[in-house]
């Protein structure tokens, strides 16, 4: 059973639900701009409206409140709270604010991500990641935020998935802006990612008073197919190696050793040594300072076994069970060996920080979603992350999504959350899951 404390809560990000993207002076992001091209968006859809959660933000809490969630994870749109000339935007933060002092009165606590991916478009016309003075820009945007939620918000997120950030946004050039960077560009936006979180975690930690810092990387573990020690060895090392069978968005070393351990793998100098970025002792005291929780984003993994002493990734069977995306296998033991892999290396309490399930939801005969896939596969993760909460500290878990929103290069053609959406008319009906969630978070907390 988990206990009392554990916090069970549900995720958004700004941009995949909020809608209103010119409303009160909101500056355009990358993602305005991207989603504008044909062709980027499978289903040529874009942010304008989904959720509608910045007129709406009453009745997102309202069905927060009745889910019985304890946190609310949501980030925010850089692009609302500081103009183009880098000053403040009163009436975007004021959308925070308000915000968080209804969260506040019906006693769910906000976790603030800082970026979920809504880059100013501004600052990427100034060469963006690439550009040393982003940094800068960030610490701004985080002094100007941290202050006017001031007493309201005291758990923070620097960054979220900078995997995905750096390889579909800069190097394979499916998420915003669409760009292809050298390996050599991308050591270097890597760096000064890296010094955006460092500079955002010493603004929070001057102005927010028992502030707790994380940041919410993703990745996809190796679970051992057995309990076998060398093989539950070999996948540990796998899952931290530097260079291994799946690309750059789930390198979990290259973001993580840095901050937690204070530099980057041994094997980073060595693999990168023609094209290393300029990295100073200061830099890395930056990136690195101390940190309250690991957060991860966990959906999926993949089987490995030993054949010969070596390490062997399982091909998944044929109608091996599957969401309706096509990275996303059902894989419950991820989530325990993850949490598991990330405790021991980096020896903090964890949260998880998006866990979710996306199925072909539709509104049935009788006017609900009955959504049995995501119940069985919120179950099965919560099965094993309970198993590790019984070995390990683990102090939460964030449901992906609470509504079905904008799913980035896919549109709103692809659905994760536990309140269906319709796009006609912005009617949002509770799946079968929202209900079955609500009596998991009851059961356990009893
Ligand atoms: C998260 O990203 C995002 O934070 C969120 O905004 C999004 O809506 C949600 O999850 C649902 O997609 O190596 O096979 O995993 C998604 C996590 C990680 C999924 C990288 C795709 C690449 C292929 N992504 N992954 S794989």
């Amino acid at each position: 059973m988990f206990n009392k404390d554990f916090i069970f809560g549900c995720a958004t990000a700004s941009y995949q639900i909020e809608g209103s993207i010119d409303k009160d002076s909101k500056v355009l992001s990358i993602w305005d701009n991207f989603t504008k091209i044909k062709g980027n968006i499978i289903d040529g859809s874009d942010g304008s409206i989904v959720c509608d959660s910045y007129i709406k933000y009453k009745d997102d809490v309202r069905l927060l409140k009745n889910l019985g969630v304890k946190a609310y994870r949501f980030s925010i749109a850089w692009t609302r709270v500081i103009d183009e000339n880098n000053n403040p935007n009163q009436k975007g933060l004021d959308y925070y604010i308000n915000l968080c002092k209804e969260l506040l009165k019906n006693n769910i606590t906000p976790y603030v991500t800082l970026y979920h991916w809504d880059l100013p478009q501004w600052i990427m016309d100034k060469g963006g990641v690439l550009n040393d003075e982003i940094s800068d820009f960030f610490a701004y945007y985080t002094d100007v935020v941290t202050k006017a939620l001031d007493g309201l918000v005291k758990d923070y997120i620097t960054i979220n998935e900078p995997q995905c950030i750096m390889h579909l946004g800069f190097r394979v050039g499916a998420h915003a802006p669409g760009l292809k960077y050298t390996d050599k560009e991308m050591l270097q936006a890597i760096h000064n990612l890296l010094l955006c979180h460092g500079k955002a975690v010493r603004i929070i930690r001057k102005n927010v008073k028992n502030s707790t810092i994380g940041f919410a990387p993703c990745s996809r573990p190796m679970v051992p197919v057995s309990e076998d020690k060398e093989l539950y060895d070999k996948c540990y090392n796998k899952y931290f190696e530097l260079v291994n069978d799946y690309e750059f968005p789930n390198r979990v070393s290259i973001y993580s050793d840095p901050i937690f351990l204070g530099d980057y793998p041994k094997e980073y100098y060595l693999v990168f040594k023609d094209i290393l970025p300029k990295i100073t002792k200061e830099d890395l005291k930056l990136i690195s300072q101390p940190l309250d929780y690991i957060y991860q984003n966990i959906y999926t993994g993949n089987y490995y076994s030993l054949k010969d002493n070596e390490l062997v990734k399982e091909d998944f069977y044929f109608g091996y069970p599957e969401g309706n995306i096509d990275w996303l296998q059902v894989v419950p033991k991820s989530i325990y060996y993850g949490v598991k892999y990330l405790n021991q290396r980096y020896k903090l309490p964890v949260i998880i920080s998006e866990n979710g399930f996306c199925s072909n939801d539709f509104i049935s005969l009788d006017g609900k979603c009955h959504d049995m896939q995501r119940i069985d596969y919120i179950k099965r993760y919560l099965i094993e992350l309970e198993k590790a909460f019984k070995e390990l500290p683990i102090k939460g878990y964030f449901y992906w999504s609470l509504f079905d929103n904008f799913e980035w290069n896919s549109g709103l053609s692809k659905r994760f959350g536990l309140v269906y959406v319709d796009y006609r008319n912005g009617n949002r009906i509770e799946k079968d899951s929202y209900y079955a969630y609500k009596e998991i978070i009851e059961e356990a907390l009893k």
